[in-house]
């Protein structure tokens, strides 16, 4: 049976791509389960197919996953390159945040990109943002579409590895792809003055196959995301800069909030973890534990 990988999911037809590289355009045959959980086929997906026509076909089964994303709905990516914008709309540290938490359970790699920086004169500003993420251990490019800059740095990670664009409505993520894919012409959109927001132009995940080998997601911006089915304790393990000394604290299962012999508190004092990123791990372990009150 042909095997293939779905690179694009439109209204119950998916977009599978087989292994000499042309696209059949299937719908999924009954229900696919694993481990007891019904599952639907997400971009990214291993499938294999029967083909029923010239370019259309049935997926009929599904390969286990080694990654998945439900925000945005992606699976089987190594790389989440999280793209944030100086200006147009400014730089939102919050929802950055957030997602890094998704793609940190899932194990991925990080790269956070900061877009359009031609439209930044200040310097300083571009210093916070770098100084925030450095501390917490992830790269950090600086990108502009119209100077060029940074683009070779995020060609460098890209070579190879399959990575998700992610990141809010218009901070320039089809854009930037645009950049590095010759020849593609990905819609892009404009960002509204009023709302200082993109307006959803990208709609559906797409996987790309890049020249350098690897392949890469453009997706569509997200606002919100909320942290279902964690643990208070799996949080610390989402920040890599609390990860690296929980180990030291005194306590097992140390949240890091108040209790006696906290590394944590103690490199947070020292100013070796950034307090935003601190406030924001405060945030989400009060939204985590609120919501397994909701639970019970
Ligand atoms: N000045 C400047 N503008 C940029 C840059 N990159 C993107 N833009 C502009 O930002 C706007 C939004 O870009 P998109 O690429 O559509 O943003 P997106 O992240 O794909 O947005 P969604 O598809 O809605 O999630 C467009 O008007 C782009 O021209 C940049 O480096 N500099
Ligand atoms: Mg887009
Ligand atoms: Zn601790």
């Amino acid at each position: 049976m042909p095997a293939g990988q779905i690179v694009k999911a439109i209204s119950g037809f998916y977009y599978v791509r087989s292994e000499t590289g042309e696209v059949f355009q299937c719908r999924a045959r009954g229900v696919f389960k694993f481990e007891k959980k019904k599952l639907t086929p997400l971009v990214g997906d291993f499938v294999e197919y029967d083909v029923t026509g010239l370019d259309e076909g049935v997926v009929t089964s599904v390969q286990p996953r080694y990654s998945e994303l439900t925000r945005p709905p992606i699976a089987n990516v190594d790389q989440a390159i999280v793209v944030c914008s100086l200006r147009e709309p400014h730089f939102q540290q919050m929802p950055v945040d957030r997602f890094l938490v998704h793609a940190e359970r899932e194990g991925l790699d990080i790269v956070i990109v900061m877009t359009k920086r031609d439209l930044i004169e200040d310097e300083s500003e571009i210093e916070r943002v770098r100084e925030i993420y450095h501390a917490a251990g992830y790269p950090v490019v600086a990108t502009s579409i119209h100077t060029g800059e940074g683009l070779d740095e995020v060609r460098e990670r890209l070579a190879g590895k399959v990575s998700v664009f992610a990141g809010q409505s218009g901070v320039g993520k089809s854009s930037l792809l645009n950049q590095l894919l010759p020849g593609r012409r990905l819609e892009t959109g404009s960002v509204s003055k009023k709302l200082g927001r993109g307006r959803h132009t990208t709609r559906q995940v797409e996987l790309l196959p890049l020249d350098s080998g690897g392949q890469v997601a453009d997706t569509p911006g997200f606002s919100q995301l909320a942290f279902q089915g964690m643990e208070p304790t799996d949080l610390g393990v989402c920040f890599p800069e609390i990860r690296e000394r929980a180990a030291a604290c005194r306590f097992r299962g140390c949240l890091h909030l108040n209790e006696p012999g906290c590394e944590v508190k103690e490199a947070l004092l020292n100013g070796e973890i950034h307090p935003d990123r601190y406030q924001h791990y405060e945030t989400f372990m009060n939204e985590i534990k609120e919501a397994l009150l909701r639970r019970y």
